[in-house]
Parts: C-alpha cells; structure tokens; sequence
C-alpha cells in the first residue's frame, strides 16, 4: 500500500535552470501567473527558500493560501518538497485555504520552522492574474530584507530540486494523513480564528448589537475570508446570512479586484452612500489581512481607522490595559502620532511593508500598528489582520452605542483631522518612473527652504529606517517633504506591482481640532496635489497630467 506507515519517503531530484529574477517585493514574490507557470518556476522559488532555512528534521511548516488560481497545486508540490527536505509535518486549511493572518497565528501556535503563504494579496487572480508566494518565519512575520535577499541570491544559484512522492492528497478532508515519517494535516482555519478572536472581543455585546436590529454588510469579494466571516459574523454571533456579500472563494475572485479601497471596491461607497446604508460595511482583501470600514455616509480611512482605535482602545476588552507604544508606515497619516502623543506613548515610524513592524511587536515595544494601505494590527499575530479590525469595529460600535459618523466627528473634534489621499501614477516604462525618484533624490539638498507653490518647505530628505531592535538600515524608503503650512508630500515607487511602476505620492494636511472637518479630502488636498505634481514634474517623467487612482 503506498504511503505505509513506515515507508522510507522515495525522493528524485529533478534537473532545473535558474530563474534570476525572483527577488522578492514589499510582501514576497509577486509575478503574473504565466510567469509561475514557466518549467520549475516556483519549484525553483520553493527550493531556494527551504535551502536558505535548512528547516531542522521533523520540523512543521504551515503552508496555505489565498484561494487563487494554482493554489492547490502550489500547496501539493511544496508539501512534497517540504517532505522531501525532511519536514516532517505540513499544517494547511480545507481546501488549502489559510488567510495570511490565520497563517501567521498558526506559525506561532504550532511552534512552526515558519510558513510559505501562496498569494498575491490584494491583487487580481485567475490565468490571467497574478500569483505569489513569501516565507514567514517561526515568530510568524513576513521574512525580513535581509532573509528575502538570502532567498533571492539561493534562487540564482539553483540547478536542482527535490521532490518527495507522495500518494494523492487530499486538501479537502480534515484530520492527519500519514506517509510514512511525513503528515499532512488538514485544520479547520477559520474555527481556530475565530477562537482567538473571542478571546480578544466582547462577542455577547457585538450579538446583542445584532440582535437589536443594527445591520451588518461584509463583502469578502470572493476571496479567502468568506469561510471565516460565515465561522464569525453567522455562527458565533448571529448575524443574518445576507449580512456576507460574495463570501464563497473563487480561483479569480468572480473577476473581481479583492482590493478593498474606494476605486476597486466603489460598489461599497455607493452602498455607504445609501440613504438605507448599514450601520456597518466592511471588506477585506484576497489573503485577509486588509480592511476597510465604512459607516453611513463615510468611509473610515486607514489612517484614521488606527489613530480612532488607539483613543478608544479601553472600550474593549481585549485592549483594556493599552498599549505600549504604537507604529506606522512612514507614508500613513500622523493622526496616529497626534493620539499617541495625547496619552504619553512612543510611537514609531517605519518604512512600508510590514515586516518592519514585526521587530517592534516582539520585543512588545508597540501593540498596535497600521499603514494608509488599508492594513491594521496588533500583537495577536504578526500579520495585519482584516477581520480582526473589523470586529473592533464592530466591538467599539456596540461597546459605545454610537455610530461611526459619532466616533469619527468626536474624534476629529479632538484631535482634528488629518486629511489624506495617495495618488497613484501607472506606468508601463517603470525606468520613467524610476527617473523621476533620482531625479528628486538629487534636488534633496537644495530643497529646505524654498518656496513650491504657495509654501515653505521645512524639510526634503529620504527616509532612511534604523531598527530600533536589530540596529539594521533601510535607506531609500521614500522621499518626505514638510512644508511650512503642516502639509507633507511622500514620494516612492510601490513594490508590489507585477508590471511596470506605480508611483505612489502621499498627501496630507493638518486641519486642526476648532476647524473644518466634513470636507471632501480631495478638495481639502488640491493644492498640495498640485505642489506635489509640479515638485516631482510628474508630467514630465510619466506623461501623465492626472493620477491614474485616488486612494
Ligand atoms: C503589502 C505590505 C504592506 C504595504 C503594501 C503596499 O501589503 O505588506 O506593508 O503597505 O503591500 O505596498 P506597496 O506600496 O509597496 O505597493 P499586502 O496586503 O499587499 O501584502
């Protein structure tokens, strides 16, 4: 009988040719599927990443996905390398679904060398979309810079991988199969979620908010958090089965963009917008760990969703106590700032990508971090987490009694508002858009000081990060520049994109706590916009007068 308990694993080893392009971005490797689909393409990916962690014997690897087109024939493959490489368990979901964050809980939980999470985030899925894959490590965060390049420099270099065989497995039925010295393990995901999820929240409040006929709407756009949603929002605290729009996982998300923001996810704005909205409208991404949160009438922007969730933490239960310090990306908002400086605690500012974020939640110098990218966390894992901000939402909702307009305009009157909107410039020639940055980096000295378009600037310099753990440097993660009147301009180039460049450019200006804040943000913004444009001659570089998005 194949596969016999005390089979020795039958291994080849198959010939193959390097690929010199599989450095990984912000978040993994990002690549179109035909990419993926060239011979040995992730095999080679796969290989470079269990050489360069020489995982000790018998150790569990968590191996999961977004639902993506080649998923399950990505978690086949790496669980015979992983067997192979003398793993001696695989950890995956039903059907080799595991949200990022999940992955990231199970890493920690099972004590795991670490885990290879297949997705490509937020971005488009099927045969035409994009694929992607990253390594998390045991403490359960995103491999850091320097372990990504380890990876990237094996990948060149391999000639050969190796392959275990197994007899067919079977994602799709819970519990332990055996081969030999090798199990792979089938979890339910969403339960073992929705356990520390309760341990976090006030789930008999959040059900009585239910029950008292406030409504609910999360849209998982066809993407892995529509089996975790059902789990939470209809299992464990009652709410109607309509409350979950496009909650089954397809390979290409029914066509649609799982990016949930105010472009690809306008259907939810005209919802908001409603003159029935519900008092809750959310959405998360293609692997789980974004968010968006919408009330009547307002979306609640990322930047503000965790500077609202800081002065309001001791509401709920699981936060009481606060936190020691918080983070956020360098581009997000300093709403953030304005709070922690309010209640006397550090808050730190790292570059894009949360991997940086991972040093400070370990050494629990923060508990609480989020970027502009719709992205917001805390210490339960070292991912940030979709539905977990949703169901502190959903907790500060029913906690207060107040709706999100409520929460937001007390807020704003408290610490005014930071009004914010990122410009994102597509373009096909990436060297454009390339040029443009240098070109910028090399004004920097000469920038203090002089008069753009009606302002000051105070300060122009590249962000460069010192890891207040580690002491490791991160040059080169963004051109700032603060002008005289409170506002600021980021420039830099996305690294999450599969084609071309995006150009990302941040804006942002303070409207203090006695002013205006029911505005629109892109009227409040037009003139910084428009410094914006004329300091970097965006037109110029990418021949574009408008952004292609307004995020
Ligand atoms: C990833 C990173 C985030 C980052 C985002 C956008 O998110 O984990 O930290 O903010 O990409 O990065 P970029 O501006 O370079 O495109 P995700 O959700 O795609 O994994």
């Amino acid at each position: 009988m194949p596969g016999a308990m005390s089979d020795p694993l039958q291994v080849s080893t198959i010939h193959c040719q390097p690929y010199r392009d599989q450095r990984p971005g912000t978040a993994g490797l990002r690549k179109k599927v035909e990419v993926f689909r060239q011979p040995h393409y992730l095999e080679t990916f796969v290989e470079a990443i269990l050489r360069t962690i020489a995982p000790p014997p018998g150790a569990t690897l968590i191996v999961g996905g977004d639902g993506r087109y080649l998923n399950e024939h990505g978690i086949e493959l790496i669980t015979r390398m992983a067997a192979a490489h003398g793993i001696g368990k695989v950890v995956t979901g039903i059907g080799g679904l595991l949200s990022t964050p999940a992955a990231s809980l199970l890493i920690r939980r099972q004590r795991a060398a670490g885990g290879l999470l297949l997705t490509a985030s937020h971005n488009p899925g099927g045969p035409s979309g994009d694929f992607g894959i990253k390594f998390n490590t045991p403490s359960g965060g995103q491999a850091p810079a320097s372990l990504s390049e380890a990876i990237f420099a094996t990948a060149c270099e391999i000639h050969d991988y190796r392959l275990a065989s197994l007899p067919p497995l079977d994602l799709h039925r819970p519990g332990r199969q055996r081969f030999g010295s090798f199990t792979l393990e089938v979890i339910d995901g969403p339960a073992v979620y929705a356990e520390l999820m309760e341990s976090l929240f006030d789930f008999e409040r959040m059900a009585a908010w239910l029950r008292d006929g406030h409504r609910l709407r999360f849209d998982a756009l066809h993407a892995v958090t529509g089996p975790y949603a059902e789990e939470i929002f209809c299992r464990r605290l009652g709410a109607p089965r309509e409350s979950l729009l496009h909650a089954e996982p397809l390979p290409d998300f029914g066509g649609f963009h799982p990016d949930p923001n105010p472009v690809d996810a306008a259907h939810l704005i005209a919802l908001a917008n409603d003159a029935a909205a519900p008092d809750l409208i959310a959405a998360s991404d293609g692997d789980g760990d974004r968010n968006m949160i919408l009330g009547p009438g307002m979306l609640v922007h990322p930047c503000d969703s965790v500077a609202v969730m800081l002065a309001n933490a001791q509401q709920l239960p699981g936060y009481r106590d606060g936190f020691p310090g918080v983070a956020r990306s360098m581009p997000t908002s300093r709403a953030l700032d304005a709070v922690a400086r309010e209640l006397g605690l550090p808050c730190y500012e790292t570059p894009t990508g949360w991997r940086y974020f991972c040093n400070l939640l370990d050494a629990g110098l923060i508990g609480l971090c989020g970027e502009e990218s719709f992205g917001t966390g805390a210490a339960h894992t070292r991912e940030k987490d979709g539905l977990w901000a949703v169901l502190f939402w959903l907790n500060l909702l029913a906690a207060t009694g107040r709706s999100i307009p409520d929460i937001m305009r007390r807020h704003w009157q408290r610490f005014g508002r930071h009004y914010y909107q990122r410009h994102d410039y597509h373009v096909d020639d990436a060297g454009r858009a390339e040029a443009l940055v240098a070109e910028l980096r090399a004004r920097l000295p000469a920038l203090a000081g002089q008069d753009c378009a009606g302002s000051r600037v105070t300060l122009a310099e590249d962000f460069c990060y010192r890891d207040p753990v580690d002491g490791s440097e991160s040059a080169q993660q963004g051109i700032r520049v603060f002008f005289a009147d409170d506002s600021r301009i980021v420039y830099r180039l996305s690294g999450t994109g599969t084609s071309g460049a995006t150009l990302r450019v941040y804006l942002e200006r303070h409207e203090p706590a006695a002013g205006r804040h029911d505005a629109e943000a892109g009227e409040q913004l037009a003139a910084v916009a428009k410094r914006a444009r004329l300091l970097g001659r965006i037109e110029h570089f990418t021949g574009l007068a408008e952004p292609s998005a307004r995020i």
